[in-house]
C-alpha cells in the first residue's frame, strides 16, 4: 500500500475538469483519501516548486500555479506513485498520449492539468506541505 500526492492544476480547475479527472482516478482503482480546494499564494507556490527555482521557467510556473484554485489530493493504492504518474502521462501535454490525463486535459508543457509526486520521499514531503496533522489524523 502506498500514498501519493496529486494536484488538479489551475488550468484544469478553471476549465471544470475536476470531475472528469477524479472519475479517471477512481476508475483506475486508486482511492482518494483526502481532498481539498485552495488557491496557492506566490510564496507557497515558490516553496512547493523550490527544486525548480534555478530553471528558466520557474517564474512562469509560479504565476501559472497561482492564477486560480487547485484541488490537492492524497491518493492511495498499491504502487500508487507510479500508477498516478502513468495515468497523468508525460510532462509535455502536447506530446502526451490522448488516453492520459495530460493528453486529454493539458494544453502545454506548463499547463499540463495535473501534478504527481515522483518518488516516496517527495510524496511524503508534498503530502505534509499541503495537509496538516489534523487533516491527516485517522486517514
Ligand atoms: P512533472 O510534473 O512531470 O514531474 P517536472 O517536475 O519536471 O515535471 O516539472 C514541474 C512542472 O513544471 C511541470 N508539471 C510543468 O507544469 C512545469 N514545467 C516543466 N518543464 C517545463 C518547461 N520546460 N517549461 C515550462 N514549464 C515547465
Amino acid at each position: 500500500m502506498q500514498r501519493t500526492f496529486a494536484i488538479i492544476k489551475p488550468d484544469a480547475v478553471a476549465a471544470g475538469h475536476q470531475g472528469g479527472i477524479i472519475a479517471k482516478i477512481q476508475e483506475s482503482g486508486l482511492r482518494v483519501v483526502a481532498l481539498k480546494s485552495l488557491r496557492l499564494s506566490k510564496a507557497q507556490a515558490e516553496g512547493f516548486y523550490a527544486v525548480h527555482s534555478a530553471r528558466p521557467f520557474f517564474n512562469s510556473l509560479v504565476a501559472f500555479m497561482t492564477q486560480g484554485p487547485v484541488v490537492a489530493m492524497i491518493l492511495e493504492g498499491d504502487n500508487a506513485i507510479l500508477r498516478w504518474r502513468d495515468l497523468m502521462g508525460p510532462t509535455d501535454a502536447t506530446k502526451a498520449p490522448k488516453n492520459t490525463l495530460r493528453g486529454t486535459y493539458g494544453t502545454s508543457i506548463e499547463a499540463n492539468a495535473t501534478h504527481g509526486s515522483d518518488a516516496p520521499d517527495t510524496a511524503a514531503y508534498e503530502i505534509g506541505f499541503f495537509f496538516n496533522g489534523l487533516e491527516l489524523a485517522g486517514l
